[in-house]
């Protein structure tokens, strides 16, 4: 077992990383450049929302086993965690991994291992690691082994996936899987699956891809049942029941900070030939202007024209506090471009983070014509419609995710509508 880790990036997954090996009785320093956050870890606060990460953070500070600062120390292993977003024009922005990367070769050692977690386009390791890491003087192979081990785990339950999930390790050559297979093994029940660095790439890349192309099939599906009278929650559900069938389901958009960004890591590197994957990116990224649209729909069937909109939800997906890329803030610009009022709400982004949002509920809902509720957070599954019913202007209610007791709702006389849902629109 490895005696000193050095965690490149305390994000999302660099930090229950590092506090997971801590945990296990290894010496982990973590680093990140953001020094109010490494603050904050210092003083056992979390500048993250994940359940179970406090009590692990508690424990593995005061057993001593993790330490953080802003610059990386020299240790056994290395791995870097830090985000790979795309730019404007949907490029790799790899900045991060090579800025983590230069950041280490001082403090690289003879027999040390490099491990990138961060998904990245295939090839990254070979094409834009590997040369930084030569300005070592090690050679690579054989006095400084690397790897790519992605991770894989879903925000929100991150300590069980991290624990159960099976792993994938791509070395460079056969020492660096077999040595990072067997760093993994400090706590990974779930089967370690060695390949190359690069198939490892790709295959993290296409995981997140695949689950992107089905929810554009289940998004495109919302609007054809909106067209002929169909609720799609209901179709899916059934056709789901077939042994060799996995539909996704529909939403007011795809965000995050990997499925709305990998599949274009493919689309950069081979353009005419990722054509589901482009065409599933732009189904996906035109569900949040089809939402704003439904609303403009949904009021001026009633006569209301430019209302006031109350939208639930600013995080990517429920129960979470993450708002990258999510698809709430692109709705809520296209309100905007509308001519709509708004309000927003999410009981779990705690500052206020767009113009309108209020940490009130009531405050929210005052004098709504409508309540959009686009993340399923379960504070939403378990909302108050007779206390609500009291404080709008206008009773509806729009769910986007299918997450609310539709009967609850329509008994305190809200009209209840359901994106993707052509029964209900077709009335
Ligand atoms: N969404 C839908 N319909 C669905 C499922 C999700 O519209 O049926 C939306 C969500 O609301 C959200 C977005 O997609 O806006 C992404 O959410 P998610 O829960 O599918 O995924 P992430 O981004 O939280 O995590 C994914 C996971 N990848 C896969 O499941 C293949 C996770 O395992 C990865 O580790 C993570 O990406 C990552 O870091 O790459």
């Amino acid at each position: 077992m490895s005696k000193k880790i050095c965690v490149i990036g305390l994000g999302y997954i660099g930090l229950p990383t590092a506090v997971m090996f801590a945990n296990h009785g290894i010496q982990v320093h973590g680093v990140d450049i953001n020094e109010n956050a490494v603050k904050m870890i210092q003083n056992k606060q979390l500048h993250i929302e994940e359940p179970g990460l406090q009590e692990r953070l508690n424990s593995a500070i005061d057993s001593g086993k993790f330490t953080v600062s802003t610059t990386p120390e020299e240790a056994d292993v290395f791995i870097i965690a830090v985000p790979s977003p795309i730019n404007e024009d949907k490029t790799a922005n790899l900045d991060y991994v090579r800025d983590a990367t230069k950041s280490i070769v001082p403090y690289v050692r003879k027999g040390n291992l490099v491990v990138l977690e961060s998904t990245v386009p295939p090839r990254t390791v070979e094409d834009v690691m590997l040369p930084i890491l030569k300005e070592t003087n090690l050679e690579i192979g054989t006095e400084l082994f690397v790897s790519h081990s992605p991770e894989r785990v879903i925000p929100g339950r991150i300590f069980e996936e991290l624990t159960n999930n099976d792993r994938i390790v791509g070395g460079i050559n056969e020492e660096s899987s077999r040595l990072t297979a067997e760093l993994y093994k400090t706590f990974v029940k779930g089967t370690i699956h060695i390949t190359d660095a690069t198939t490892a790439e790709l295959v993290k890349v296409i995981e997140n891809t695949y689950r992107d192309v089905n929810i554009a099939f289940a998004n495109e599906l919302a609007k054809i049942s909106e067209k002929i009278g169909v609720n799609v929650w209901e179709a899916i559900r059934l056709a789901n029941f077939h042994p060799r069938v996995n539909i996704h389901l529909p939403g007011p958009g795809v965000g995050g900070h990997c499925i709305a960004v990998d599949p274009w890591f493919l689309v950069e590197l081979q353009p005419e030939l990722a054509k589901i994957i482009s065409l599933a990116r732009h189904t996906n990224d035109s569900m949040p202007e089809y939402t704003a649209l439904k609303i403009k729909q949904i009021l001026e069937n009633e006569n209301i024209y430019h209302g006031r909109v109350a939208v639930f939800g600013l995080a990517f997906k429920g129960n979470v506090d993450d708002m990258r890329e999510s698809p709430s803030l692109e709705v809520i610009h296209h309100l905007e471009k509308l001519g709509f009022d708004y309000t927003a709400y999410d009981p779990h982004i705690k500052e206020n983070k767009v113009e309108r949002q209020t940490q009130q509920i009531e405050e929210a809902v005052a004098h709504a014509d409508i309540i959009a509720i686009l993340t399923d957070h379960n504070e939403f599954k378990t909302m108050n419609p007779e206390k609500i019913a009291s404080l709008v202007r206008t009773k509806i209610i729009l769910d986007t995710k299918n997450c609310i007791d539709r009967n609850e709702w329509e008994k305190h006389g809200f009209q209840v509508f359901l994106l993707g849902d052509g029964k209900n629109t077709l009335k």
